[in-house]
């Protein structure tokens, strides 16, 4: 009998049902059990809730969106496993049985013996942060997250991509675009002295580049370099789920390897991880940071009793606490991770058969769309991926995320705007959530978009908030 999942798809493979025979390479693990209806507000409708939502899309209601491809982040489908567990929630303040699930379900899977729960991944970052970093310190990392620079910004730290020039290359097809060139790590290393350097900001994926892997070979690259100098590695753990699925796919030697194995692997190379459990772990709220060293682990516990909840519930329900132990399960599955995946991959490849500009190789979690190919001409301080953001919900009700110059936020020293090089418009897969269909209105919203491209104008920023600004700031059309 054929197995549906023995041949993985390449990007050569043909993408719809139909065009092999009538059958495609891999299907979704699990059949739906309970709907959610959608609506598709009017075209009138959108124009007034754009407007109203000063044309940024996270000031939109969700009841104006059609489909959300906002983020992946919270918006995952739980299973019934996972929501049976709900019912198991043990609300004791302290010492709930669901912490000790979760505690398990980490050293289990991640193999970090001290585990501190928090509400989310920034509650996470923040302690992290507070208790590593003094101020005047220096965290490179592989790329920046917007939270996560903020957070090690505000702990008195600068910090400084290491990422390899590829990640900052929209059309670079390197395979592992989150790798870490070691040789910029080390001049920095040089150039600074190991003692400012508190830890390696490690992430993978990595979200701000499209999405991209990191190698194991060049983590353990980045292991010896690092032990060198006395350099701790943290990860930022939220989607090494998919890194590791692209390990597999991707990494001589691992193929065989199951991704729960290659997700041990890198954390055995890292000393600890910090965790946004809304994106792997198939949860609407979570967190934990769970490192190896003792010492760090008591001054994370004393601090989370400050900003988060006791360090047996870190701001979560002893409920959310029992769904995450079983989601951090579920997530390493290989053929749910396949499933993930290739749905990404699916999209991406529509958008590329109609020769729309995409981040290239598809990334684990979204396709981004590359404004700057889509509005050449469009100067960066008219912000060209808030702008497709917002033409793309008017066309289409369809929700995306600006991920270029807004979102990269002011310098600091200068308090002028960063220019990326990465000027993109993400739109982020829900876990579990929407089908292949919802994917082709999607692409074929894309479509509209990209075939009026003439007709964008930019736009100014009309309110500027101090932190993090994408998440509300306002424009109007120029
Ligand atoms: O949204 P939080 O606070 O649970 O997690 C912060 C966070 C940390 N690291 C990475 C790589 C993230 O992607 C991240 C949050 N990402 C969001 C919200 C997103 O839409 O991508």
């Amino acid at each position: 009998m054929n197995e549906p999942h023995d041949e993985p798809r390449t990007d050569e493979s043909p993408r719809t049902m139909g065009q092999q025979f009538g059958r495609r390479s891999w299907a979704e693990p699990w059949r739906i059990k309970m709907v959610e209806p959608l609506s598709v507000p009017s075209r009138e409708e959108r124009r007034e809730a754009l407007e109203e939502a000063g044309y940024n899309t996270f000031l939109l209601p969700s009841e104006k969106v059609y489909i959300d491809l906002l983020t992946d982040s919270g918006t995952s489908a739980m299973s019934d496993r996972q929501w049976s567990g709900l019912m198991m929630g043990d609300e004791a303040y302290a010492g709930s049985r669901n912490f000790y699930h979760l505690e398990d379900a980490v050293e289990k899977y991640y193999g970090f013996p001290h585990v501190v729960p928090t509400h989310q991944g920034r509650g996470a970052e923040h302690l992290l942060n507070q208790v590593a970093v003094d101020e005047g310190d220096v965290v490179p990392g592989n790329m920046y997250f917007t939270t996560t620079r903020l957070h090690q910004e505000m702990a008195g730290a600068r910090f400084v991509d290491v990422v390899i020039d590829d990640a900052h290359d929209p059309a670079s097809d390197h395979p592992f675009k989150g790798n870490v060139d070691l040789q910029k790590l080390s001049d920095l290393i040089d150039r600074v002295g190991p003692e400012r350097i508190p830890y390696m900001s490690l992430a993978g994926t990595v979200n701000m580049a499209g999405g991209q892997p990191v190698s194991m070979r060049n983590v353990r690259e980045l292991r010896e370099l690092c032990d060198r100098h006395g350099i701790p590695i943290y990860l930022d753990a939220a989607r090494l789920v998919e890194n590791a699925y692209f390990i597999q796919e991707r990494e001589e030697g691992w193929g065989d390897t199951p991704v729960a194995d290659i997700v041990a692997e890198i954390c055995s190379l890292a000393d600890g991880a910090w965790m946004s459990s809304k994106k792997d772990h198939l949860v609407n709220i979570g967190g934990w940071v769970a490192v190896d060293d003792e010492d760090l682990f008591d001054r994370l516990r004393n601090l989370v009793v400050v900003y988060e909840g006791l360090h047996t519930y870190g701001g979560m329900a002893g409920r959310d606490m029992e769904a995450l132990a079983i989601g951090i399960g579920e997530s390493m599955e290989d053929a749910y991770v396949r499933a993930r995946v290739g749905q990404v991959r699916y999209l991406g490849g529509l958008l590329q058969d109609w020769g729309i500009p995409i981040v290239t190789p598809v990334g684990g979690h979204a396709v981004y769309l590359d404004a700057k190919r889509f509005y050449p001409e469009m100067d960066q301080e008219k912000f060209p991926a808030q702008s497709l953001a917002a033409q793309l919900y008017l066309e289409s009700g369809v929700r995306s995320m600006e991920r270029g110059i807004v979102s990269a936020g002011r310098d600091p020293e200068t308090g002028g705007h960063r220019h990326p090089e990465l000027e993109l418009v993400r739109l982020a897969i829900p876990r579990r959530v929407y089908t292949q269909a919802h994917m082709d209105v999607t692409a074929e919203a894309v479509k509209a978009v990209w075939d009026r491209r003439e007709e964008a104008s930019g736009l100014e920023m009309t309110y500027e908030p101090d932190f993090l600004r994408f998440f509300q700031a306002r424009f109007r059309p120029l």
